[in-house]
């Protein structure tokens, strides 16, 4: 089954804490909370407060994509505010395996994330510190754009080098995922699905349930 990882971003902020009890009952596996700093992307996002408290209300594990310069300085912070993933950009980091490392020790997963324009060349050197990779299928910063299709072929070739290594590493797929793009993605490689304004929040609260099921359910 496929992991479903709503994003936070594009939630109805004004009803947060209903929104995270319909979304708790239609069966989500995480909760996506992207944070931008304005300067590695050109937006601003989202907190470790934020964390924090949907924590508090909910006992579904938080995945934190950190899209920020420099995301090695907040591992701690979002460790402590008790999230369960930490995805950095492998394209802000001069070290990522030691900042990889770093997340393990805190008993979190570990993970990188990967612009549409990045190789994944180096990340063959990586695969014994890695958790998950998260191929975003739009650039950074911004909800509601369109998938560029050369990353499903990307995705193929991520799952192709954990498959050769025998390693079960996940793959997230983060922008525009929904049900026309869905099973694509899923058939590349990807088991982790974040759904934003085009495949989740486009349907009324009353059919969650439904589609949340319809994702987890796509098979490769
Ligand atoms: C984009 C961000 C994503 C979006 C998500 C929104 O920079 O990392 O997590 O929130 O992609 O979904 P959609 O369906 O609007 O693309
Ligand atoms: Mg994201």
């Amino acid at each position: 089954m496929n992991k479903i990882s709503p994003s936070v971003m594009c939630f109805d902020m004004m009803n947060l804490k209903k929104q995270i009890q319909q979304l708790d009952d239609a069966g989500v596996d995480l909760y996506h909370v992207d944070v931008m700093d304005g300067h590695y992307v050109p937006n601003h996002a989202l907190s470790s407060d934020l964390v924090r408290e949907i924590t508090k209300v909910s006992k579904t594990p938080v995945d934190v994509h950190l899209m920020v310069t420099n995301p090695g300085v907040f591992i701690d912070a979002y460790a402590n505010a008790g999230a369960s993933i930490i995805v950095m950009h492998v394209e802000a980091l001069d070290h990522p395996i030691r900042a990889l490392k770093q997340i393990r020790a805190l008993g979190k997963k570990a993970g990188l994330a990967v612009s549409p324009a990045t190789s994944i060349d180096g990340f063959k050197y990586m695969l014994d510190f890695l958790d998950i990779v998260c191929v975003m299928t739009v650039d950074p910063g911004f909800a509601g754009q369109t998938l560029i299709p050369s990353t499903l072929e990307k995705i193929k070739e991520l799952r192709d080098m954990f498959d050769a290594a025998g390693k079960d590493i996940d793959i997230m797929v983060d922008g525009q995922v929904k049900e026309e793009t869905a099973p694509n993605l899923v058939k590349a490689g990807a088991n982790v699905l974040v759904v934003g304004s085009s495949g989740l929040f486009s349907h009324p609260p009353e059919e969650y349930k439904q589609v949340i099921s319809m994702y987890q359910n796509i098979t490769k």
